[in-house]
């Protein structure tokens, strides 16, 4: 009672529960990463070792918060989709974002040391994130294709890019040659010049990474006879697949089943 004076400043919070039965993407992404990768001397266009530590990051959010059901990463974002039944903090938006971008940044700044041995951390690495639902499974697929599709444009150009200043062609040089060409001319300018064939790029690069469960049989010893004991368990996954295509969602139907 002696507070009840002030309690009203509570009614100006928002209600910010996001629709039932909806889907809910969690995108987060790196704040000004083309400073932060220059700082630490990435690789260009690809820093595995940058990459990894993402996926690292994104395994982590994926096996505390059971909720994510699939999460695709490429450079410096992660995408995470949360089931549509989900009642984690009763669906609160700023509850979602805020946690999830706190927890990606702090697994960052853990895992640094592990991905990077050699290198000090010299600038804080932080993240921006946004939240957006979706009512059907299918536009979640579409959301998906259109990141692996961004990441296909962008990896295709920067390799391009980087492979003509890296033999000697200004930025300015090496940004009119690709100016307003197709996949195939960059295709064939990679192979033609550097005999690259960008299909044999490693396809973390070329696809970006996926993360999700999968159910694995294992032995878990051999009984009397010699026969195997097998149990079933999940396991989270770290591929670098097509997701565009229906193959993968054929196979793993439960991902994004609907209630
Ligand atoms: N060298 C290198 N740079 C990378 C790598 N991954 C991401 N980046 C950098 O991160 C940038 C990500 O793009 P944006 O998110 O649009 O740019 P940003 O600088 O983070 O800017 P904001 O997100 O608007 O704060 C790329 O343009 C690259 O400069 C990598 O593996 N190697
Ligand atoms: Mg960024």
């Amino acid at each position: 009672m002696a507070n009840s004076k002030y309690e009203y400043v509570k009614k100006s919070e928002l209600d910010d529960r996001l629709p039932q039965y909806n889907w809910i993407v969690v995108r987060i992404d790196g704040c000004h990463f083309k400073r932060f990768t220059s700082d630490h001397e990435f690789e260009k266009p690809n820093d595995e070792c940058g990459l990894n530590l993402m996926n690292s990051c994104a395994t982590a959010m994926f096996e505390n918060f059971p909720d994510i059901v699939f999460a695709y990463g490429v450079s410096d974002e992660y995408s995470f989709i949360w089931k549509e039944t989900t009642e984690f903090y009763e669906r609160r938006e700023s509850k979602l974002l805020s946690l999830s971008v706190s927890f990606f940044t702090s697994a960052y700044v853990m895992n640094w040391k592990k991905f990077f041995p050699q290198k000090e951390l010299k600038s804080r690495p932080y993240f921006d994130g946004r939240v957006v639902c979706y009512p059907k499974s299918w536009m979640i697929k579409d959301y998906l294709s259109w990141r692996q599709a961004d990441c296909h444009i962008n990896n295709q150009y920067n390799t391009c890019f980087w492979m003509l200043v890296k033999t000697g062609k200004t930025v300015g040089e090496a940004q009119e040659i690709l100016k307003g060409t197709h996949k195939e001319e960059k295709n064939d300018l990679l192979f033609d010049n550097y005999s690259i064939n960008y299909n044999e790029l490693p396809a973390m690069f070329r696809k970006g990474s996926s993360i999700y469960r999968e159910r694995v049989e294992e032995t878990v010893k051999l009984d009397d006879n010699g026969e195997p004991i097998k149990r079933s368990r999940t396991k989270v996954i770290v591929g670098h697949v097509d997701i565009i295509g229906d193959q993968f969602w054929k196979k793993h139907p439960c991902i994004l089943k609907e209630k």
